[in-house]
């Protein structure tokens, strides 16, 4: 039986996989496929996102750690993680 943490890290992979596969690179995601992601699974982006439009660009630029204009899991694990200290 895996304990519930191990099973939100497994269903973390999955949502990340589930946007990441959809252009490119299939383990990345692009700033579409980050945008999607941040309109369907944090209900907040949207409402913060209305009054910034470039939201988008700022987050990527944020989490984009190695600059190459995709977001890996490493880099999407530093914002799940940051935004989890923050509730
Ligand atoms: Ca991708
Ligand atoms: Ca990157």
């Amino acid at each position: 039986m895996p304990t519930q943490l191990e099973l939100v890290m497994n269903l973390m992979i999955r949502i990340f996989h589930q946007y990441s596969c959809k252009e490119g690179d299939r383990f990345k995601l692009d700033k579409g496929e980050l945008k999607m992601l941040l309109q369907r699974e944090l209900a907040i982006f949207l409402s913060c996102a209305k009054k910034t439009p470039q939201l988008v660009d700022t987050i990527m630029q944020d989490l984009d750690a190695n600059k190459d204009n995709e977001v890996d899991f490493n880099e999407f694990v530093v914002m799940v993680a940051a935004l989890t200290v923050a509730l």
